[in-house]
């Protein structure tokens, strides 16, 4: 079982080029100032190196397209994928606190690199899996799954080192409510497993979670990368995002999810991305999201395990 290592490489990436909003950058701070280490610490994790990854973005830097940021948010992401691959190579479990969610570029990078056969868990409102094409707004948070997949076509040249290495058939979502009407047709075409909040109503969400694995693992021998955008919680839980939607997770279905991937002692790796603490309408509020992501990793790094 992978999970029996119980080494923890924790890689705080204070990045926020993947969107327009200021703030994210300070999430990692704030997690960390909260007492994940020595929560993880006393459910027995070791914690072989605990960083904060420096990114200064490039002097210049025009618009790809419609790609907002396109060389800093690759060079930040190509810096994030190696340090997932080593801290992977080195024996520990790369848990990766963002930042925007362009992160997932690299640790999924990373993760896969390693782990060829793994599959992904995205928890999130949004699908991420924009393509240079497709996108909207232009802002690279939105685009990190088609990215990983190989969809943007043609390639944009900042991410060419970016192996296509996550398959269709590897990829579930949960907690899905808006979705773009471009990203509707991707996920179509392709037919990946994707559980809207209307899923989680509809089956509860242990039934979700049972049915987004038996689409990606259904032998139950393939490592579990999970990605997990603090959107996906109800803005009543997790108020301070840059993009927060109503009508979404609870906090004990966010919970149970981290839980049952912790079961299955496949999970390779971890993200908690987008906990803005600067959009925080109060302290209360701020203290609320910081403290939801850090039950968060608790459960998927084993807390209802003991
Ligand atoms: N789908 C929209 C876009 O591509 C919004 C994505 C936004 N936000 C996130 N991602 N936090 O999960 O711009
Ligand atoms: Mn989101
Ligand atoms: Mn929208
Ligand atoms: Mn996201």
């Amino acid at each position: 079982r992978f999970y029996g290592k119980k080494n923890v490489a924790i890689i705080g990436s204070p990045f926020n080029g993947g969107q327009a909003r200021s703030g994210v950058e300070t999430g990692p701070l704030h997690v960390l100032e909260h007492g994940l280490e020595k929560q993880l610490e006393s459910l027995n994790w070791n914690i072989t190196s605990s960083k904060n990854l420096i990114f200064s973005p490039p002097e210049s830097d025009p618009d790809e397209g419609r790609l907002k940021r396109p060389r800093y948010v690759s060079e930040a992401t190509r810096a994030v994928s190696s340090e997932v691959a080593s801290a992977i190579k080195s024996g520990s479990f790369p848990l990766t606190i963002g930042g925007d969610h362009s992160l997932a570029i690299g640790t999924v990078s990373g993760v896969f690199s390693q782990f060829p056969d793994a599959c992904l868990i995205w928890i999130d409102a949004h699908a991420d899996i924009n393509t240079p094409a497709s996108t909207p707004s232009g802002n690279i948070h939105g685009c990190p799954v088609s990215f990983v997949m190989g969809l943007a076509d043609p390639c944009p040249p900042q991410f060419e080192w970016v192996q296509p290495l996550l398959k269709a058939n590897k990829l579930a979502y949960i907690g899905l409510r808006d979705v773009d009407s471009g990203e509707r047709e991707i996920l179509k075409k392709h037919n990946i497993a994707a559980f809207s909040m209307h899923h989680v109503d509809k089956f509860g969400i242990g039934k979700v979670v049972e049915m987004a694995l038996a689409r990606v693992n259904p032998d139950g021998k393939s490592p579990i990368h999970l990605s997990l955008d603090i959107d996906a919680l109800d803005p009543e839980h997790a108020p301070a995002t840059g993009t927060p939607v109503r009508g979404g997770l609870s906090l004990r279905e966010a919970c149970y999810i981290c839980e049952a991937l912790a079961e299955t002692g496949n999970l390779v790796g971890m993200d908690i991305m987008e906990c803005n603490p600067v959009l925080g309408i109060d302290e209360r509020s701020v203290t609320s999201t910081i403290s939801a992501a850090c039950s968060l990793v608790r459960c998927a790094m084993g807390e209802t395990l003991l």
